[in-house]
């Protein structure tokens, strides 16, 4: 457990700019043997944090109206109702609190911080007969409080976040080791959802990044070893195809269930995202992350890459029992940003150009619908001899719940390529958010139809990533300075929380 070693810890200051402490700053006491050191390409010091520029205002701006309806209507709650000016809970845990706390960090708002630091430190309590889903809580909950840690230096989040990883220690009790859906922080019982004794691919295995830093900071190995067994075990699975994973799995049998079905959206998405991240933040150490993120790349590439009719936008498609589908979640648009990090960190060029193809492609998305968002789901034209656009719509997948994919990977691309258009791409989107859904009295809310300007229909739901990461996202694109929050000293998890990579 803890050594009691001193080793100097970097702090980010408001607004990103780094800060070394002085020699001989003590260390939280909860340390890792030996932990590896966060990255030391981490930046040097920068006396005074960049002033926002005008679009980096205009997001301080939309995150403060958010704000200022969750805090009115919501505040403490999971989930702000804009519209019906109330609150929905999840897991009872103030999910939007903590989602955004990094957030406030980073954007400059010190008050708002410590007013939810507060609530936090008086409020938050774990020891509550409440079930959470493994994977959502993870990456929100456990996420969000390590990166408030590492930014803020608190020692408050660190303790807040062993707390509530103890807690979801018992989902990894199965006779498989791939954990149980879902947990009760209060009584230990895990289980898997009611009618299926499955977990989702892409959930038990994106709460690796998380775990991993928690093992690390703690010193208590046992976090980083249950997520990486369930890592040892997808690894060696049959079942995949060149690469890419079923989307579900059972937690008895520890095998891939509804074999043949392949997509990069809902159920797996982020198993490829953390495949690239993890082998990132472990400072590139571990080449079976990186065998398996390449071989998904080019499984990809072989099975469901496909061009649209006649704008011939390259798509990633989806492929169930040797049939393809030219179905495309815009849960995929974190492919693009994906791409670009790998191809940042030293994978092949064509990544990149990849990269750049399939963020035109999620521009359009947004781009060719009425109100400038794009809808949960789109079809893609494959027929040249009809006059039909690229992009289809099915009415039951025209709503849009302020996810941030496009924008993540516009942040990615604009800070890895430096062109200009990608952050005028995402100004265009932030304004449609403004226009269509910026509820006067404060939050945003998610839209049922994104193809009627007039009626777009207000869901009544503000999420909490859209503080957590659409907000972040764009703020992020919106800076010209590469080393906010840099590319080699950080990797965002899945929920855009910002985690130190180690150095080797
Ligand atoms: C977030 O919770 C995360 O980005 C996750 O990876 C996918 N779903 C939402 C946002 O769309």
């Amino acid at each position: 457990r803890a050594s009691g070693r001193s080793t100097r810890r970097t702090v980010v200051s408001w607004r990103g700019a780094v800060i070394e402490p002085q020699p001989g700053t003590e260390l939280p006491s909860r340390k890792a043997e030996a932990p590896p050191r966060p990255s030391s390409q981490a930046p040097r010091i920068q006396n005074q944090a960049a002033s926002p520029n005008e679009r980096q205002r205009a997001v301080i701006d939309a995150f403060l109206h958010a704000w200022a309806g969750y805090r009115k209507f919501a505040w403490g709650h999971d989930e702000l109702k804009p519209v019906s000016r109330s609150f929905s809970e999840w897991f009872g845990l103030g999910l939007t609190l903590i989602d955004a706390l990094d957030t406030m960090w980073i954007l400059g708002l010190k008050k708002e911080f410590e007013e939810a630091r507060k609530w936090v430190s008086k409020k938050l309590r774990f020891q509550k007969d409440v079930d959470v889903n493994l994977f959502e809580s993870t990456i929100r909950i456990l996420g969000g409080l390590l990166s408030a840690y590492h930014l803020s230096g608190d020692d408050l989040f660190l303790k807040k976040a062993e707390d509530f990883g103890n807690r979801l220690m018992p989902a990894f009790q199965t006779p498989s080791k791939i954990p149980y859906s879902d947990v009760n922080i209060g009584t230990g019982a895990a289980h898997p959802p009611r009618w299926t004794s499955d977990s989702t691919v892409a959930e038990v295995t994106s709460i690796q990044l998380e775990f991993r830093e928690l093992s690390r900071l703690t010193g208590n190995k046992k976090f980083q070893e249950a997520a990486e067994e369930v890592t040892r075990r997808v690894h060696s699975l049959p079942g995949k195809k060149d690469g890419l994973v079923p989307m579900f799995i059972d937690t008895h049998s520890g095998r891939f269930t509804h074999p043949g079905v392949f997509t990069l959206g809902a159920r797996a998405d982020s198993y490829y995202e953390y495949l690239l991240k993890q082998w990132v933040q472990g400072g590139k150490q571990e080449p079976q992350l990186l065998e398996d993120y390449l071989e998904a790349i080019e499984g990809i590439r072989r099975h469901l890459l496909r061009r649209s009719e006649p704008g011939k936008l390259a798509f990633v498609g989806e492929l169930a029992h040797g049939r393809f589908s030219a179905k495309m979640d815009h849960l995929v648009c974190f492919l693009p940003g994906t791409l670009a990090l790998g191809a940042h960190h030293g994978l092949p060029a064509d990544h990149m150009e990849l990269a750049r193809a399939l963020m035109d492609t999620c521009y359009q998305m947004n781009r060719q619908m009425e109100t400038g968002l794009s809808p949960e789901i789109v079809h893609f034209n494959l027929y040249p001899q009809n006059d039909r656009k690229d992009v289809q719509v099915k009415p039951a997948d025209r709503h849009n719940l302020l996810r941030p994919e496009t924008v993540e990977s516009l942040f990615y691309l604009h800070r890895l390529t430096g062109d200009p258009k990608y952050q005028d791409w995402g100004w265009e989107i932030l304004q449609s958010f403004n226009a269509y859904t910026r509820v006067p009295s404060g939050g945003y809310s998610s839209i049922s139809n994104v193809q009627d300007p007039l009626n777009p229909q207000p869901r009544d739901k503000m999420e909490s990533f859209f503080l957590g990461e659409t907000l972040k996202y764009l703020y992020l694109l919106f800076s010209d300075d590469p080393s906010l929050l840099s590319l080699d000293a950080y990797v965002f998890n899945t929920e855009a929380h910002p985690l130190p990579i180690w150095a080797p």
